[in-house]
């Protein structure tokens, strides 16, 4: 019978062939990324400038706060155009605080540009990160990968100041009130030769084979990266990243550094709200759903606990003291689990 298929969907789907998620009616505005937090309630994540539960509230942001990866496996990013002039000669300045715990100095990008190498360009990147409890800055100029990581960070220090530059294949690197190091790149080449976006806080995607050898941090910043400036020339002035008043060209679930989203979030009946840079969301008790938390789950919501025990076919509905299988032609039984013997012979008299 034609009529009579279905597919089991997986957690997060529904529809005859699956093909549903929450997000197909993609609440999130602003152009936010959005996730299916359950089969019936969203999690906006939102760019640059925005938050909120639906990413519609601007926000402004000074100081950039970033909080890795969240409980999707999404990182927070900002990305800046590709910096101009940066092949022979550059230094940046920057500060940043870290959140407090130890995994924010575990293994942590703090800003990365460059590409896996393809035919004649080389496998060019500049990255900066963190690294059991240092700071270690790389390049590869296309000949191979110069290295400088810093003695381990005070952490009493409640904010960190990094100054780095090179010229040529030359490196250097000071961190705080430490001594500046410095190191040569390996082999002949001299021109750093990057086309990506320039990086901040965590990349758009970690897809480590797409990451040039020797640039990978699994994890995004967690904490506060603010005043970055660069300068390719001695001589020059330092400026801001970006072009137009050093907003970048994207972003995802960026906070402003000390504030707290969830400060504005009211969630109901018990819902604790959750909060991820610029995002925020209503973890809901398991009895309501919702975005704030305000809609109770029916007994024939996959997310209610137990779950309803009509066959595939059968449409469940709610009733005050539990809910009724509703069975489709053929089966009968509480649950629609009987299937009716067919009438083999009609005989008409
Ligand atoms: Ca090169």
């Amino acid at each position: 019978d034609t009529e009579n298929w279905f597919c089991e969907c997986p957690g997060l789907y529904s529809g005859k062939l699956c093909q549903l998620t929450t997000c197909d009616e993609n609440p999130c505005g602003n152009g936010a990324t959005c996730f299916p937090k359950s089969s019936q309630d969203v999690v906006c994540l939102c760019p640059y400038g925005k938050t909120g539960i639906f990413c519609n509230d601007a926000i402004n942001i000074t100081e950039p706060s970033f909080s890795g990866t969240n409980v999707f496996g999404y990182t927070s990013f900002l990305a800046y155009s590709a910096i101009p002039n940066i092949s022979f000669y550059y230094e940046f300045r920057l500060k940043f605080q870290l959140a407090n715990h130890d995994s924010a100095i575990r293994d942590n990008l703090i800003f990365f540009t460059g590409q896996k190498g393809q035919g004649l360009n080389g496998d060019d990147f500049l990255v900066l990160g963190l690294w059991n409890g240092s700071v270690v800055y790389s390049y590869n100029l296309g000949s191979g990968t110069a290295t400088l990581i810093s003695q381990p960070l005070d952490l009493t220090l409640s904010t960190h100041v990094i100054h780095l530059g090179r010229s040529l294949r030359t490196g250097w690197l000071k961190v705080d009130d430490h001594k500046n190091k410095s190191v040569t790149a390996p082999g002949k080449l001299v021109g750093l030769n990057v086309f990506s976006q320039f990086y901040v806080g965590g990349y758009i995607e970690y897809t480590p084979e797409l990451l040039p050898n020797g640039s990978k941090f699994e994890n995004g910043f967690l904490g506060c990266i603010f005043d970055i400036e660069v300068r390719t020339g001695k001589d020059h002035q330092f400026k801001p990243l970006g072009t137009l008043e050093s907003h970048p060209n994207a972003g995802r679930s960026v906070g402003q550094c000390e504030d707290s989203p969830c400060s504005l979030i009211k969630c109901k009946n018990g819902g604790i709200c959750m909060e991820s840079g610029s995002t925020v969301y209503c973890d809901c008790p398991t009895e309501w759903k919702g975005a704030f938390c305000t809609e109770t789950v029916s007994a024939c919501d996959p997310e209610h606990n137990p779950s309803h025990l009509c066959r595939k076919g059968a449409t469940c509905v709610p009733l005050p003291d539990g809910y009724a299988c509703h069975c489709p032609l053929g089966t009968t039984g509480t649950f629609c689990e009987q299937g009716m013997a067919k009438l083999r012979k009609v005989a008409f008299q």
